[in-house]
């Protein structure tokens, strides 16, 4: 499990690998200057706190509340920066291969209907976030799959649910390409979802 001090890793794909729908500018900016940004405050929150620096970032984000009052915002802030960025960024492919989604896809299609519907539901709870955060398919064990948004950058996992997928709904995501066209965005966003990979974190969960 990766700890302080956290890096920056690279993309796991071509910065512009997932042309033409999320360009290579923002996907440069994106990963290059916000999430380094973020890996950068992260460590330098918990430079002087070495009871800390062998926390997993998962443990770090979900204990936040207990940490001292001080370095507390920023944990949640550039912690949750982190963890989401990372996970965004992972759940993007240019393969062809994302397209199959296995058991994940029949589990969206018990709970949602159809795959037309679930697009529509995500897209829905993307559009209704205000202002900056991000929507997410997380898997709520016992319950079944569900759509859940996270302001700024609080994550789904300090409330016990498994993130599958994401889509970040900040404007730094979008607005070079989109400009404020957000429903634009995250149909081109579709596009690349890695089904792959987030049926990897559902057999996973499971
Ligand atoms: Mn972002």
């Amino acid at each position: 499990n990766e700890h302080y001090p956290f890096v920056n890793p690279p993309l796991p794909y071509a910065y512009d690998a997932l042309e033409p729908f999320i360009d290579t500018k923002t996907m440069c900016l994106h990963h290059d200057r916000h999430l380094q940004t973020y890996v950068n405050n992260l460590n330098e929150t918990l430079k002087g706190w070495c009871d800390l620096h062998d926390w997993s970032l998962e443990k770090l984000i979900c204990n936040a509340d207990c940490l001292p009052e001080v370095i507390r915002q920023s944990i949640k802030n550039n912690g949750g920066g982190v963890y989401n960025h990372i996970f965004y960024f992972n759940g993007m492919s240019d393969l062809e291969s994302r397209s199959n989604a296995g058991m994940l896809f029949s589990a969206i299609l018990e709970d949602f209907g159809s795959i037309d519907s679930f697009f529509q539901e995500f897209k829905n709870k993307a559009l209704s976030v205000f202002g900056s955060g991000y929507a997410w398919l997380v898997l709520e064990r016992g319950s079944g799959l569900k759509l859940v948004t996270s302001a700024n950058q609080d994550t789904p996992i300090v409330k016990n649910l498994c993130p599958i997928a994401t889509i970040d709904v900040w404007e730094h995501a979008y607005y070079l390409k989109h400009y404020n066209q957000r429903a634009a965005y995250i149909d081109d966003w579709f596009q690349v979802v890695d089904w792959c990979y987030a049926n990897e974190l559902y057999m996973k969960y499971k």
